[in-house]
């Protein structure tokens, strides 16, 4: 499809005005919003990551091509979050200390809210003091853990010692997720689940929850 490809040359071009434009026409033609997020935008970060490693861009370029998935997911997420579904659970979420990821982040938040979750979500390098002094004052059946730069994953491990610490470990399922993140590692951590995609984490999710 010509207009995904365009979205994702100009994600990997850093043109902000360019995705907001061609996500907009995408809408218009009625391109479904997961055909958009997946093989548009997520697949031009993924080119992205790729030139990055190989250093033909340099952080001015991921910042701009960050940017401009933020401006093309600001379209999308009324559309993503509309759901006519009554609440289904509550759900606290953030990327953890030391990590200033947030994208993959906000897809998990919004696809969750769009399935009828009531979610607060607490942004970039929360520490594990606030989230568990989160999961004490709004008691959320789920808390949601996000990484994509692989040394801050052991600060999810520094959340799940606290939820122990101050007891509150038995009140809230945890769920992790990010690149560097795989079930082996939320086994060793002892989360309660890992969930590779927003989809199969709210699935997960659900489950727990015996909806
Ligand atoms: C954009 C970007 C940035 C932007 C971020 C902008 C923003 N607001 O998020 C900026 C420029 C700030 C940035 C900074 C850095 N970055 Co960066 N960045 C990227 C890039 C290109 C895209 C990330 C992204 O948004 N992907 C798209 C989203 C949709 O995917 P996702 O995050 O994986 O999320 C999905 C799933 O993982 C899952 N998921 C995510 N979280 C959760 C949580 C739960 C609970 C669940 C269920 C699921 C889930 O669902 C999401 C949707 O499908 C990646 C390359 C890549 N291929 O990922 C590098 C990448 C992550 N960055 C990297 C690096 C090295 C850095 C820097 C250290 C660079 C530097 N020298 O300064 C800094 C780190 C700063 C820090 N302390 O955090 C490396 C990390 C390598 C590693 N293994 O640790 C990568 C992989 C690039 C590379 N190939 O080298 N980066």
């Amino acid at each position: 499809m010509d207009s995904l490809k365009g979205i994702e040359e100009a994600i990997v071009k850093g043109r902000m005005d360019e995705v907001k434009l061609l996500t907009r026409q995408a809408l218009e033609q009625k391109i479904p919003v997961n055909d958009i997020l997946n093989t548009g935008l997520i697949k031009g970060l993924e080119t992205v990551g790729k030139l990055f490693e190989s250093q033909q861009i340099f952080v001015p370029e991921l910042l701009m091509a960050g940017m401009a998935m933020k401006d093309a997911l600001s379209i999308l997420k009324p559309i993503m979050e509309k759901s006519d579904i009554p609440p289904v659970g509550k759900v606290v979420i953030g990327t953890v200390e030391g990590d200033v990821h947030d994208i993959g982040k906000n897809i998990v938040s919004m696809i969750f809210v769009g399935s009828g979750f009531q979610v607060t979500d607490l942004g970039i390098d929360v520490s594990a003091q606030k989230f568990v002094d989160t999961v004490e004052k709004e008691k959320p059946d789920v808390l949601a853990l996000s990484c994509l730069y692989t040394p801050t994953r052991l600060a999810m491990n520094d959340v799940m010692r606290l939820l122990k610490e101050r007891n509150v470990r038995n009140d809230v399922k945890v769920i992790i997720g990010g690149a560097p993140i795989d079930q082996n590692y939320a086994n060793m951590i002892g989360a309660d689940g890992y969930a590779p995609d927003p989809p199969s984490g709210v699935k997960k999710v659900m489950g727990w929850l015996g909806k």
